[in-house]
């Protein structure tokens, strides 16, 4: 009698959740004194590198934003445009530490903005529609700051992310250090019939 060994292939999935993608370039600073896909403002300040990272990584770090305005009410800020689609949805979001130097009159806030566009390349003038979000510092602690989730409008083709130091008060520097920095969509899939067509679907 000849026994026949059934092997029978169970494909087991798995339970984890899936990690949504970050679409941004580096979002954790993790180039020593690069702030390599990011494009940052002069005007009230300068951006640069630091070693001070979120999780306390050794070969990792921060973008530092040095506001030094001589006005009130002056921002620095960082970008970089990512590609969307439209009608996806899409949450930001940084961790921020705001050191509270005691010879400073402390009065800012960091903020996230995100300007929708109806090119690939940001460009202002097909500007669509943006999100903003703004946030209190909690003084010398790491702090979690994010947007509502947000759909980008119809023709939305790429998203300008703005990471912003704001200080309100003239001649009073401060100092914010940002890390771990997300944009990511929220949509799993698209039905695709917002805009009266199956695009979206395979025959
Ligand atoms: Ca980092």
């Amino acid at each position: 009698m000849v026994r026949v060994a059934v092997v029978i292939a169970i494909a087991i999935f798995s339970a984890l959740p899936l990690a949504a993608q970050n679409l941004l370039v580096n979002p954790g600073f993790d180039n020593v004194d690069q702030l390599d896909g990011w494009s940052c403002s002069t005007a009230n300040g300068n951006a640069t590198w630091s070693p001070e990272d979120r999780s306390g990584s050794a070969t990792s770090g921060s973008m530092q934003h040095d506001v030094t305005a001589a006005s009130d009410n002056r921002y620095l800020w960082c970008n970089q445009c990512v590609p969307v689609d439209e009608f996806e949805t899409y949450v930001a979001s940084m961790w921020v530490y705001w050191p509270d130097d005691p010879d400073v009159t402390q009065g800012g806030s960091p903020r996230i903005e995100v300007d929708f566009h109806a090119n690939t390349t940001c460009d202002s003038f097909l500007h669509l529609g943006d999100i903003q979000t703004m946030g209190y510092p909690l003084y010398d602690t790491w702090n979690f700051l994010s947007t509502n989730p947000a759909t980008a409008p119809a023709g939305a083709q790429s998203a300008l992310l703005f990471l912003l130091t704001w200080q309100d008060l003239a001649d009073e520097p401060v100092r914010a250090r940002i890390d771990d920095v997300d944009f990511h969509s929220t949509t799993i899939f698209r039905d695709g019939f917002e805009s009266g067509d199956t695009i979206a679907w395979e025959p």
